[in-house]
């Protein structure tokens, strides 16, 4: 069915994990397509509900509790207000943001399992499942660690080895061990439910690929491939004790599996906010339900939540879902758990009420059919050189030179040339393309077709050149003005769904009230005599040092946890407390330091040992810049023997750190002590 048959659309955005904040990712991912697509639906006023809310159950958040030392529950409290607050900050207008440890969704996810239950929509079925003897508990793949069969690398889990990304069974790893024990997990048989997916797979199979060809080509690849290779029953239940407890007689210490109870938080959610009314929503044909996910949820959104809405039988299916591909940082992969993000809270706090710029940005690069890349740079060059440079100095221009020749009143248009009729049949023709590419999920198409926009009133002012016409022609400089005010409006109305903050500024500085789309392409939105308020520039310039900071910021991440999870060198042989004696380690502070002639790597030291002091060489020129030490306190091995070292003799060895990464720190002390006390 096309747009036009459906009496309302029902947009849903994938419920974020509440085990961490939200990040760049899920905003280009996710959030900012659905909040686009659902502001342009408003705009044109259409009956639209937008729901999301916290993903709370699941492993994750319970690897998060025991990391923290704390309950799940407080730690999806904790994240699901950081995350609410973060959608709120950057302007995504969810008509509900609730919680999959809400009572409603409890009540919704446990009546939804029971009625699939009760039509013998599941197969149950025995299997053998690790399970911890000290800890008391099954343990789910991510809590059973091993060698990896393939690379035999260490540290592999029981779904997947994060070194060489082979997808895992945890019967498959080497040596298998608890992490939340330790202990050598053992096999046991527990029973699950299982959702047949295989018996899904013609009816699932026609409705995509025949009566779906419109949906995107990576949305369409991924679920042709889990076609070819036959769909296969899934564990809707799982033996853990956070999550929704399965409603079924014998199933205790049995909870719903997190893919089982999260996208029925679609429904809950609705349920929430329209107590009396949420099932127009969900079961009735003139819906249009649109899912937006990223990539690794389409198997859950376009074939196991599917399934499950036919089998329960009274609700509609997704019309579509325009699931985007993933967004890298600085050319490497976004990580919670490595840290590896753009956090939008500290974006916030590093560049506040700039939530536009980052908007703007990652719809611009938005991954809607391949993987993208967000650096910092191009996110400076694309403030500076597209929304400063040409929509910001347009509209500058235009506000200030009304400003100064008409005291902030939009002038009365004269007689049109034929240039101004060019203008206005480039600009009129905007808003029919913006539409066709919004309608169609192309949000970086849509967005560059709002800047051209702006490129158009750019370039009619660039060469209508009013601040020299002002001189000979002044009457010919209202048309101008005239024309490049109202291209003005139509741009605060164009980027409506795109750059709410900054629209809004711009229509407060138009007088120009709520934004009306019906009106986009008018060449009087703004009549002659209009006041307008003092202009303030829309974007600022961001500078080198500004993002040079964030990069470096980033690096600190990825060096600190390299240090963090660095596997040392293995010990040495181990020694008699007798034979530590024999070092004799002092303190020594530096009276003098220069580096060695004819070495590179050389340093001569002066060291005051509490005795006669001594001359001491250390290879630490690539480090250090000898000036630095003179007047520190470093620690030394005093008798060792004298040797002689590119000509100068030693007396002693002082005492440093070398890093996993050649990087080197002396051993300095953390408060002054004599020189020559004894180091033990
Ligand atoms: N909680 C988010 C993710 O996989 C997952 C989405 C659920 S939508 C019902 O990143
Ligand atoms: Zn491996």
């Amino acid at each position: 069915m096309s747009e036009k048959h459906f009496q309302r659309t029902l947009v849903t955005a994938a419920l974020p994990y509440a085990n961490g904040g939200v990040h760049i990712g899920h905003l280009a991912g996710v959030y900012v397509p659905a909040d686009i697509y659902v502001r342009y639906l408003r705009l044109k006023k259409r009956e639209v509900l937008f729901i999301c809310g916290s993903d709370e159950h699941g492993v994750p958040v319970t690897i998060r509790a025991r990391k923290e030392g704390c309950t799940p529950q407080q730690v999806v409290d904790r994240y699901n207000a950081v995350i609410s607050k973060s959608f709120a900050d950057f302007g995504i207008t969810f008509d509900n943001y609730g919680r999959t440890t809400s009572p409603i969704h409890r009540e919704t996810a446990s009546q939804f399992f029971r009625t699939l239950y009760d039509k013998g929509e599941f197969v149950e079925k025995e299997s053998e499942q690790y399970y911890d003897e000290e800890a008391h508990t099954f343990l789910a793949d991510r809590y059973i660690t091993g060698e990896c069969p393939h690379c035999h690398a260490e540290g592999a889990y029981g779904d997947q080895c994060e070194k060489c990304g082979t997808a895992l069974a945890p019967t498959e790893l080497i040596n298998p061990k608890s992490t939340i024990s330790g202990a050598k997990p053992v096999l046991r048989k527990t029973k699950h439910w299982y959702l047949p997916l295989d018996r899904h797979q013609e009816w699932l199979e026609k409705w995509i690929v025949s009566d779906h060809p419109e949906w995107r080509s990576n949305v369409m690849g991924q679920c042709k491939s889990w076609f070819d290779m036959g769909l296969q029953p899934r564990a809707v239940s799982r033996d853990l004790e956070w999550g929704i407890p399965v409603p079924v007689d014998g199933a205790e210490g049995k909870v719903l599996y997190v893919w089982f109870d999260a996208p029925i938080g679609y429904i809950s959610n609705t349920k929430e906010i329209l107590p009396n009314d949420w099932e127009k929503w969900w079961k009735s044909d003139d819906t249009r339900l649109i899912h937006f996910i990223g990539k690794d949820n389409i198997v859950f959104h376009c074939i196991v939540f599917p399934a499950m809405l036919k089998a329960e039988g009274s609700y509609i299916l997704p019309d579509n879902v325009p699931a985007n591909e993933f967004l890298n940082l600085e050319d490497d992969k976004i990580s919670t758990s490595r840290d590896w993000a753009v956090w939008l809270d500290e974006y916030l706090r590093d560049f506040p009420g700039k939530q536009d710029v980052l908007r703007y940005v990652l719809t611009a690069n938005a991954p809607e059919t391949k993987d993208n890349n967000f650096t910092w740079r191009d996110f400076q060059a694309r403030n500076n050189n597209e929304l400063v440079a040409v929509y910001g100095n347009f509209v500058n221009r235009a506000l200030q030179l009304t400003q100064k020749y008409y005291d902030g009143e939009v002038p009365a248009s004269g007689p049109l040339t034929d240039y101004d009729r060019d203008t206005i049949a480039e600009f009129t023709g905007v808003k029919a393309e913006v539409e066709r590419l919004l309608e169609a999920f192309r949000f970086r198409d849509a967005q560059k077709e709002a800047m051209a926009l702006a490129r158009i009133g750019n370039k009619y002012l660039a060469d209508s050149e009013p601040w020299k016409v002002i001189k000979t022609d002044p009457e010919r400089v209202k048309t101008i003005l005239y024309l490049s005010l109202q291209l003005v409006a139509n741009l605060a109305i164009a980027f409506e769904p795109f750059l709410p903050f900054s629209s809004k500024r711009l229509r407060e500085m138009l007088h120009l009230g709520e934004a009306d789309w019906d009106r986009l392409g008018a060449t009087d939105l703004l009549p002659a005599g209009h006041r307008l308020a003092q202009p303030e520039l829309l974007f600022a310039k961001i500078e080198d040092d500004v993002v040079e900071a964030q990069v470096q910021k980033l690096l600190d991440k990825k060096k600190a946890l390299e240090a963090a999870t660095h596997k040392a060198d293995p010990i040495a042989q181990t020694v008699s407390f007798d034979d530590f004696e024999k070092l004799d380690i002092r303190v020594g502070t530096v009276l003098a330091c220069e580096k060695v002639k004819k070495s590179k790597k050389l340093l001569k030291f002066e060291i005051a040992d509490g005795l006669e002091n001594r001359t001491i060489v250390s290879g630490i020129a690539l480090h250090y810049d000898p000036a630095t030490l003179v007047g520190k306190q470093v620690c030394f091995i005093a008798n060792l023997a004298p040797r002689t070292v590119c000509g100068v003799e030693s007396q002693g060895m002082i005492l440093s750190a070398l890093n996993y990464d050649e990087s080197l720190s002396l051993l300095t002390l953390d408060r002054p002590v004599a020189p020559g006390s004894h180091v033990g």
